[in-house]
């Protein structure tokens, strides 16, 4: 998969996107992460990005112009060009499945009030938001989705099952885990767990997941 983000922080995503999982897809050639500054596409001799909107009202829009060039410069027949913004559609674990089948992902990051609304209308395939909050910067918003895609990328994470057992990978939250010590300031992790019966574990889990979904996000159980 390739995935283009314009930005005018490039910094921002640089190194989030350097480390961990995301530095060992791209050394697989799992994906092919570019990072440009939308700065680099302005004609103008201040390099100027955005301007006030018209019909008046607070900040800065973001200008058509520089984003056009850089996402046709870069757009073959099978990209898929995303704007990341708090009006945008929620972004979840479906989308994140439903993106990484895609080759070409070319991700604008939104900042200032918006950007222009033609932008949306004739280049824009899907405005996303990873959530009902507004950030300073959509390269923020931008780290997030990348790597909720491309760890879904066949062969990105070291256990292939991970992804599988994942918080809503089966509608419900995942459930409480434990490690050594088996006694922690006199709290016990649970007996069950060191029992070695895998199918009562199994079992146990589940309940665990539902009364947790209960708790913190009873809107996945309706
Ligand atoms: C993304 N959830 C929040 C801020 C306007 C495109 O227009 C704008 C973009 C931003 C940055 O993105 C977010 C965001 N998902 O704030 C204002």
């Amino acid at each position: 998969m390739k995935i283009d983000i314009l930005t005018l922080f490039p910094e921002i995503c640089r190194a989030p996107l350097s480390e961990s999982m995301m530095k060992r897809a791209q050394e697989k050639k799992l994906v092919d992460l570019r990072i440009h500054n939308l700065r680099d596409w302005t004609t103008d001799k201040h390099h100027i990005v955005d301007d006030a909107p018209f019909g008046g009202g607070q900040g800065m829009v973001m200008k058509p112009e520089p984003i056009f060039a850089a996402v046709e410069e870069l757009k073959t027949p099978e990209s898929k060009i995303l704007l990341m913004s708090p009006a945008g559609r929620r972004f979840d674990q479906t989308m994140a499945a439903d993106l990484s089948k895609e080759s070409h992902l070319i991700v604008i990051c939104g900042h200032y009030e918006g950007v222009d609304h033609r932008v949306i209308e004739h280049l824009v395939d899907l405005e996303i938001s990873i959530g009902d909050y507004v950030l300073t910067n959509g390269a923020i918003a931008a780290v997030v989705l990348v790597d909720a895609v491309v760890r879904l990328l066949p062969g990105a994470l070291g256990d292939e099952q991970s992804a599988h057992d994942d918080s809503f990978s089966a509608g419900l939250l995942e459930g409480p885990q434990y490690t050594r010590p088996a006694e922690f300031r006199g709290w016990k992790v649970p007996e069950i767990l060191l029992s070695g019966n895998h199918a009562e574990i199994a079992k146990w889990r589940k309940e665990q997941a539902l009364k947790r979904t209960k708790k913190n996000r009873p809107d996945l159980l309706r």
